[in-house]
């Protein structure tokens, strides 16, 4: 099977999950550096419009979005799993909740003003405005949640992560789980990245015990790639077939009215409205795929969670 390629930056609370998960199967992996702000030239070849961060590359194959990229690890990987039996609908829904509504309540606390002083410390003042004015036009479909009410927050969830890690190791048992990981990532970037912010998680020390665990996973083995590099890969790679690739189900299930091979627009439903535009391939339980070409990374086949994601065909727009 051709190489992970992770593209990533080091800063990226979404990237950290697959960091550890990576680490956590053992699967190695190549680590393109991407940038944290548009322009993206090199990231929109492969994606076609997606510009969050992380992405995975196989080859022709580009998995979007970290909760589908989880499941492409898993397939390839399925020890130790992600999804632990009984409760995996449980896992799943923790960890949706960590990265909709954790993510966006400890980010609000760690980037207010103290901690964003922390963050641009040194930076000409232009650093700190152009990352502004780029996830302020991100920001579709999100409330504002201002540094008091979300330390508040955080403060409560933070005390429940305690309550459950009373008796047990990890979130939901002696082992992690995708909520563990899920979980985790906003948490780093409190006390990695905003540590002037980080006396917060001194109130429940038995999350800091779990953060240590967690840590310790560590990012497995990491091999140095460029984005060109990558892009070559792809132009030199055919995707592979819907049904094949590493995506579980290929079964059609048509919600929206709109055949396979119809050429669509897919865009997140809140956080990044940047448009994915292809020819639909596969509609899934769990996924979108879309087949597009692009100049230099010549046809590939894009693929997005349905789960946040909004379909629509091309010409509706
Ligand atoms: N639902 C997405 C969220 C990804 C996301 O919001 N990532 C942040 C960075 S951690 C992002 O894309 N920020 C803007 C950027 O990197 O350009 C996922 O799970 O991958």
């Amino acid at each position: 099977m051709a190489d992970l390629i992770l593209h990533h930056y080091p800063a990226s609370p979404f990237s950290e999950k697959i960091r550890l998960i990576l680490g956590y199967k053992q699967l190695p992996w190549k680590s393109v550096i991407i940038p944290n702000l548009m322009p993206k030239p090199d990231v929109v070849a492969l994606t076609g419009g997606y510009r969050k961060t992380p992405f995975m590359q196989i080859g022709a194959d580009i998995y979007c979005d970290s909760a589908l990229i989880c499941d492409v690890l898993e397939h390839l990987q399925p020890a130790p799993t992600l999804y632990p039996e009984p409760g995996k609908g449980l896992a799943r829904t923790l960890a949706q909740w960590a990265d909709e509504i954790l993510f966006w309540t400890a980010m609000a606390h760690n980037l207010g003003p103290k901690g964003a002083a922390h963050m641009f410390a040194g930076a000409p003042p232009e650093v700190a405005k152009a990352f502004g004015d780029d996830r302020k036009a991100m920001r579709i479909g999100l409330p504002r949640i201002r540094p008091q009410d979300a330390a508040a927050s955080y403060k409560s969830y933070l005390r429940r992560l305690s309550d459950m890690l009373d008796d047990q190791h990890f979130l939901l048992g002696q082992v992690p789980c995708i909520a563990d990981f899920a979980v985790y990532h906003p948490l780093w970037f409190t006390r990695v990245r905003t540590p002037v912010v980080a006396d917060i998680l001194q109130l429940t020390p038995a999350v800091l015990d779990w953060m240590d665990r967690m840590a310790a996973i560590g990012q497995g083995s990491m091999e140095k790639f460029d984005a060109a590099r990558a892009i070559a890969i792809a132009a030199g790679t055919d995707p592979m077939p819907v049904g094949q690739n590493l995506l579980t189900d290929s079964t059609f299930q048509d919600e929206h009215g709109i055949a396979l091979g119809t050429r669509v627009v897919i865009t997140a439903e809140s956080f990044g409205p940047e448009p994915t535009t292809g020819e639909l391939i596969a509609a899934t339980r769990t996924h979108y795929s879309l087949r597009r070409t692009d100049d230099r990374a010549g046809t590939v086949h894009v693929h997005l969670p349905r789960i946040g994601y909004v379909l629509k065909a091309a010409e509706a727009e």
